[in-house]
């Protein structure tokens, strides 16, 4: 191990102690966002922090292009179109942005920066569908929407401006068709943050908490290192609420007219959130190679080097140029640090930036021909023969991948407390819903309870947590999946509940 530059820093990054100041030093130090821009809840990406971005929205892209078309629709909706749709408007109307004047000119009709792009897309699909042929039809855009969010605003987490809102529509000929798409969606999701290395438990949303105008929603929630969920991407059946609203008919085989079925599904910068929140240590970063800008970080180890350099060639510095450029050959995304700060200095600035792996390259190693392979997300050290390096760093990276997401899945699984019982009805019953509210400080608990509205709010407030909602996809085998509603008694199914973002 090289001698460690000191680094002065004004405050210890502690992830577990203290996830709030951890989140903001790391968005600063590693260059993801600066929080200075004198708006609330907008903010400024940084070079690096929007390179991660790109990489993230490249693998939803691929996945969004196999049977969704991208399109863009403007920021701008009508006032009347927006107020169109009743419950949308009813869970919509205390955050939206309105623009009512141009230059000094009152607009004659109000425009909202888009809360979300239903009530911009829905009267285009009713001039766009015709027929049967014309579906499926799947669209999605990646655009800013704007929410006027009260609660407390936090970078990427709780955004005024979403500033990439990945939102997909869908319209079908039938029910069957739609809630068909709505698995679909559920796989699309499952497999973009696998990727990510993101672990998640999926959730039917309880009726009353569902998205505005929806017959049902379903969310994909993850685990905060300091004990909250997060949602991170919701999926809903319109069914054909929307369509009725907007007139968006076409034409059966039958020549019948009919009512198109919708989807529409979502998700925000909250995965870039998580991504840095779940994998990230006390050393700032750890990327998973596939969102990874540097995947490899090459370091020579040179002591005096600049006289010998100077003299034609140092083999140091000539062997990390010969491996870089295998590297890029091989199509990995490398980096070969040759700047003049000393090893510790860039090992800390490399490690901050989440690099899954570092190639040291000293001349002790080249008398070997071999180099040192320092993994970010373990401490262990590897020699690898220079002649092995580009399959080596496919393999390491893969390994990385996998073994982040192992651990991220093992540690939300080791926070989902079970629990079977009518604890309100029980014997002591205080001392059993205390017992609770502690499982719940760090994580999501499992109970049974019905749907009505009552027996959800009480419960939220008894525990201090949100229902995310019934544990549709995710119950372990051989669980229970019905039992008595722990408030009301009355049958009720396995739900979720977690303090929440
Ligand atoms: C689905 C896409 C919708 O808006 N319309 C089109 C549907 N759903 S949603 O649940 O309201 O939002 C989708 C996801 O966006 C994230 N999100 C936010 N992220 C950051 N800041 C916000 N203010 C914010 N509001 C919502 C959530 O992850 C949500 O699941
Ligand atoms: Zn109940």
């Amino acid at each position: 191990m090289q001698h460690k530059t000191e680094t002065k820093a004004e405050i210890v990054l502690q992830k577990e102690n203290n996830f709030s100041e951890w989140y903001s030093e790391i968005l600063k130090r590693a260059e993801i966002l600066d929080i200075r821009y004198p708006v609330k809840g907008v903010y400024v990406w940084y070079p690096y922090g929007y390179k991660i971005r790109n990489l993230v929205y490249g693998i939803l892209r691929s996945l969004l292009d196999n049977e969704h078309e991208e399109v863009q629709f403007p920021l701008f909706i009508p006032k009347d179109e927006l107020m169109k749709e009743k419950e949308h408007i009813k869970g919509f109307e205390d955050e939206v942005f309105w623009v009512t004047k141009g230059g000094s000119t009152e607009l004659d009709i109000p425009l909202a920066l888009r809360p979300t792009s239903e009530t911009a897309i829905y009267p285009v699909f009713k001039v766009w569908i015709r027929s049967h042929r014309d579906l499926p039809l799947r669209i999605y855009q990646i655009v800013n929407t704007f929410r006027y969010e009260t609660k407390h605003t936090r970078p990427l987490i709780r955004l005024r401006e979403i500033t990439s809102f990945k939102e997909a529509h869908t319209a079908h000929v039938s029910r069957a068709d739609a809630e068909e798409q709505v698995k679909k969606a559920v796989a699309l999701y499952k497999s973009f943050f696998d990727q990510l290395a993101i672990p998640y438990v999926i959730t039917q949303r309880p009726a009353w908490d569902k998205f505005p105008g929806a017959v049902y929603s379903i969310a994909f929630d993850t685990l905060m290192p300091d004990g909250r969920t997060l949602q991170i991407g919701t999926i809903h059946l319109l069914g054909e609420s929307f369509a009725r609203t907007f007139d968006i008919k076409y034409e059966d085989k039958d020549g019948s007219l009919k009512f198109v079925n919708q989807t529409c599904y979502g998700i925000s910068e909250r995965c870039v959130a998580s991504v840095i929140a779940i994998h990230g240590d006390d050393h700032g970063l750890v990327l998973p190679p596939k969102v990874a800008p540097i995947q490899v970080v090459i370091v020579p180890i040179v002591f005096s080097s600049k006289e010998e350099s100077n003299n034609g060639g140092n083999p140091v510095e000539e062997a990390c140029v010969t491996v870089y450029e295998e590297l890029k050959r091989a199509g990995i995304r490398a980096f070969l640090d040759n700047s003049e700060d000393r090893p510790g200095a860039k090992y800390y600035r490399w490690e901050m930036k989440g690099v899954p792996l570092r190639i040291e390259i000293g001349p002790r190693d080249l008398k070997t021909n071999s180099c040192e392979f320092v993994r970010r997300d373990n401490p262990k050290k590897m020699h690898v023969p220079l002649n092995e390096v580009a399959p080596e760093v496919k393999r390491t990276l893969e390994e990385i991948q996998v073994s982040i997401h192992e651990e991220a899945k093992e540690a939300l699984r080791n926070t989902i407390y079970h629990t079977d019982e009518n604890i309100k009805g029980a014997e002591n019953s205080e001392e059993k819903m205390a017992e609770l509210r502690r499982k719940a400080e760090r994580g999501i608990v499992s109970l049974f309870l019905c749907d009505s509205e009552r027996c959800g709010q009480e419960l939220e407030e008894l525990l201090g947590v949100s229902v995310l909602g019934e544990a549709v996809y995710e119950t372990e085998e051989g669980e229970k999946s019905e039992g008595e509603c722990m408030i009301c008694s009355r049958k009720a199914k396995r739900v979720y509940v977690a303090r929440a973002y």
